[in-house]
């Protein structure tokens, strides 16, 4: 203990001591098994970047930017001998056993205003289905589909890692097999006060948030999941996120596309809706593929345009990638610094205890967040590959109460992808100029995850169903 304490007081961080004489014993070991978890050389260096430094933009010349190739999306993918190809290669791979799935599911939700880990928002229009049920069915069915258990990794926090779970105990893992289910927490970073001090949320505790989604990499080496995935042969692992549910989590051409390019990390793109849409986008930068986050680039870039009047930096990163497992062992075990995912500062509204020791709730951004981005591992992977996908069978996702990326957008969408399904085995339903039905109709992943299983699927039925408000098929 006198160990750890000189050690914080020797970084200027001695104040998280200040309390320690006055707690239980109970009170004294959790704060020294807290700070036990404190990286002083990490958190003094990234004081020094990114809380002291006058300069804390991207730090990145836009000048130098160049829009990242990727292969295009062809009017009919089967008819396209090089999709074909990735198809084929991709379920070879995948009935062999070689693809996970993984969500990660350790953030806030803060935005939606929903008060539980947002994996367990209802999501879909007729049954009301949550996030994580949608996902587990249609890892279910690509598991049917190819014979084969695809084990499904999902990352939480400290924060919803006990409610993640009791969720899919009490919802018998949707049909999923429990030992396929691969839970693990992700790590914590401290947060600092402006002036760089850990904050005291309670006199015998510290303030520790998620290190960020590109905290998985290293907490799948630590938590050991990564080392079960070795175990069972898996070769890589198909990314996303668990606020979209239109994710096309098991896509033989991704896949094989990613394999073919002996790619390290692929990446999926959807060309962005409009100039200031909120994702990432795909640049080159000094010849090394990177994301560009859309608050890093400013408007003038975003919103530039070539000479036929097309976005100039179209690809937009939806967050839908394929790592493989060595990639994921190499950055998340590495010590060496040109291994390490970069860390990024968010101010954001941290409770700590005043001088008087009383609970302070901050009405404005009182402290610092330090996060990781997944994507940040681009500009390390070996031959990264871009995909481009169709955003209608891919990304709608849930962020915000109202308006954009709202759950009324996300189930007009997905009831969208749904008509065009139907409509491609020869069912109209009347829809508005966005092909959105004003009916509410659902089908489960269960029956079919794409259009081309729904034609199969539908003509096989015996007996159609009738088309109606409220149309279940599953
Ligand atoms: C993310 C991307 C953006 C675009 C968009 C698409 C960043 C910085 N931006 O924006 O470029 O691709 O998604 O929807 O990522 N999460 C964790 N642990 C954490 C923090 C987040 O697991 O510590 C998860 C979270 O549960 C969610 C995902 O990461 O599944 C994205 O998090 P977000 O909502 O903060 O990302 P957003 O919308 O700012």
């Amino acid at each position: 203990m006198q160990d750890l304490r000189e050690r914080f007081e020797k970084a200027g961080q001695g104040h998280v001591f200040k309390y320690f004489d006055a707690l239980d014993k109970g009170e004294q070991e959790a704060l020294l098994n807290q700070l036990k978890m404190v990286d002083l050389d990490e958190l003094e260096r990234l004081n020094k970047t990114l809380v002291f430094a006058k300069n804390t933009d991207a730090g990145i010349d836009f000048s130098k930017l160049a829009p990242a190739p990727y292969i295009p999306l062809p009017p009919e993918k089967d008819a396209d001998a090089q999709w074909a190809k990735a198809k084929e290669v991709g379920e070879e791979a995948i009935r062999s056993g070689k693809l996970a799935a993984f969500v990660v599911a350790g953030g806030q939700g803060t935005r939606l205003g929903f008060n539980a880990p947002k994996g367990l928002y209802k999501v879909t229009p007729v049954k009301q289905k949550s996030l994580f049920q949608v996902f587990a069915e249609k890892i279910l069915s690509a598991s049917r589909k190819y014979g084969v258990r695809i084990p499904w990794i999902v990352m939480t926090s400290h924060i919803n890692n006990a409610a993640t779970v009791e969720f899919f105990e009490e919802n018998a893992y949707f049909g999923l097999d429990k030992d396929d289910v691969i839970f693990f927490k992700q790590g914590l970073m401290p947060a600092v006060d402006l002036g760089g001090k850990i904050i005291l949320e309670g006199k015998g505790k510290i303030a520790m948030t998620p290190d960020g989604h590109g905290g998985c990499l290293r907490g799948m080496v630590r938590s050991g999941a990564l080392a079960e995935l070795k175990r069972r042969g898996l070769e890589c692992v198909s990314y996303f996120q668990v606020d979209n549910p239109l994710v096309n989590i098991i896509d033989p051409y991704f896949v094989g596309f990613h394999i073919l390019g002996k790619s390290d990390m692929s990446s999926k793109m959807i060309p962005k809706a409009y100039a200031l849409e909120k994702v990432g986008h795909f640049c080159m930068l000094d010849g090394k593929l990177t994301v560009v986050e859309y608050s890093d680039l400013p408007a003038q870039y975003q919103e530039q345009v070539d000479e036929n009047g097309k976005l100039k930096f179209i690809a937009g990163s939806v967050a839908i990638h394929i790592l493989d497992v060595g990639f994921i062992e190499r950055l998340g075990s590495s010590t060496k610094p040109e291994d390490r995912l970069p860390f990024h500062r968010a101010n954001k509204k941290i409770p700590f205890i005043d001088d008087s020791g009383v609970l302070q709730k901050p009405e404005k951004p009182n402290g610092i967040k330090f996060e990781m981005f997944v994507f940040d591992a681009l500009p390390m992977a070996a031959n990264p590959v871009i995909i481009e996908g169709f955003r209608g069978d891919e990304f709608s996702p849930v962020k915000n109460a109202e308006g954009l990326d709202s759950p009324a957008t996300c189930k007009a969408h997905q009831k969208a992808q749904w008509a065009r399904w139907l409509a491609a085995a020869g069912v109209n339903i009347d829809t508005d100029k966005d092909g959105i039905p004003g009916i509410d109709i659902e089908i489960s992943p269960l029956f079919a995850s794409n259009q081309a299983d729904f034609v199969a699927s539908w003509n096989a039925l015996g007996q159609k169903p009738e088309i109606r408000n409220g149309l279940y098929i599953a």
